[in-house]
């Protein structure tokens, strides 16, 4: 019997260890490798979860910048697993070559939550939630937004049989720039609408602006729509038209996507026509995520952010309410 009583008493000292150990852990320590600073999205992104972290006292965050390179995410994740971090999570700048480093952080026991944008990996056990829009339903709505409206924006003296659309894309290889691309094609497919020049502005502003040139200097004014995959670029496209003698928003109907407020503040103008909102408001909904998952608790595979579309009729009221 006293065999018995001894293996009980050892084993309820290992379990008050265990909960005393956990319960004792009066920090979290959470690496995050974001993808740069290349938008206001991003900048707005970063905003949230450094300021979250900031409004939780039992957070500690390692917050790093990796410039939009992918080795520099890389480098960021192996330093947070050498580091022995609680969690990770990052905002992947392209979909796929993450198979070693998220093979490494689960062979250390360390659970990566996706922030934003989605991995292209075959183990599926390699990240533990993806939270973030759908990218595939953002160009589905800049695409139906554009179709239902074209006609009663367009310059009278523009025909209807074919609307001639450029599109400025994100970041190559990018699950946004990939999913916006795909969800805008699936609805217009069919319809009058015709993508003729379609090209990466790598999600900036100056990026954007020079490939709006090109495709001015090549189209010219047969060009009827620019679809943007961010505000940003949409906003370096109005200073190329507006250069080339053009009125956007009037000869050229612009739609984008993200909804941040510089989007708003043309819209005001009358240079974009509508913006497809991105949410990048993630912080609050990462760290939520994040006690969960030290509390033991099951995280859904996928947490969806909720979004509208804001056309420029209802920019000016709007404007005043938007938080980024
Ligand atoms: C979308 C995000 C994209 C934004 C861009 O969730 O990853 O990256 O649309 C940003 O503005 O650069």
């Amino acid at each position: 019997m006293k065999k018995w009583l001894q293996i009980i008493a050892c084993t309820l000292f290992a379990c008050m260890m265990t909960a005393g150990s956990a319960l004792a852990k009066d920090k979290i320590v959470v690496g995050f490798s974001q993808i740069g600073a290349e938008s206001a999205w991003r900048v707005a992104n970063t905003d949230s979860i450094v300021s979250e972290a900031k409004s939780r006292p039992h957070i500690e965050l390692k917050f790093s910048d990796a410039q939009q390179k992918q080795e520099n995410q890389i480098k960021a994740i192996r330093s947070f697993i050498s580091q022995g971090v609680d969690v990770i999570a990052f905002s992947p700048v392209v979909e796929t070559g993450w198979e070693p480093v998220l093979k490494e952080a689960k062979r250390a026991k360390i659970p990566v939550i996706l922030s934003d944008r989605a991995v292209d990996v075959q183990d599926d056990t390699l990240w533990v939630t993806f939270m973030g829009s759908d990218f595939v339903e953002e160009g589905r709505r800049a695409g139906n937004w554009l179709m239902e409206n074209y006609d009663r924006l367009k310059n009278p003296d523009k025909s209807s049989d074919v609307v001639n659309v450029v599109e400025l894309q994100g970041t190559v290889g990018s699950a946004p720039a990939i999913d916006r691309k795909d969800g805008f094609a699936e609805v217009t497919k069919g319809s009058a609408f015709k993508i003729i020049k379609s090209q990466s502005g790598d999600f900036t502003r100056a990026k954007g602006k020079e490939v709006m040139e090109a495709f001015l200097k090549s189209e010219g004014k047969k060009i009827d729509v620019l679809y943007a995959h961010n505000d940003d670029m949409a906003l370096g496209a109005i200073q190329a038209i507006e250069e080339y003698g053009l009125n956007p928003g009037k000869d050229i109907i612009i739609v984008s996507i993200d909804a941040v407020r510089g989007a708003f503040e043309a819209m005001v103008e009358g240079k974009i026509n509508c913006t497809v909102e991105c949410s990048p408001l993630l912080g609050p909904q990462l760290f939520d995520a994040v006690e969960d998952l030290m509390a033991g608790k099951e995280l859904p595979k996928r947490i969806v952010t909720n979004e509208g579309v804001f056309p420029a009729e209802t920019a000016a009221e709007t404007l005043p309410t938007r938080k980024y």
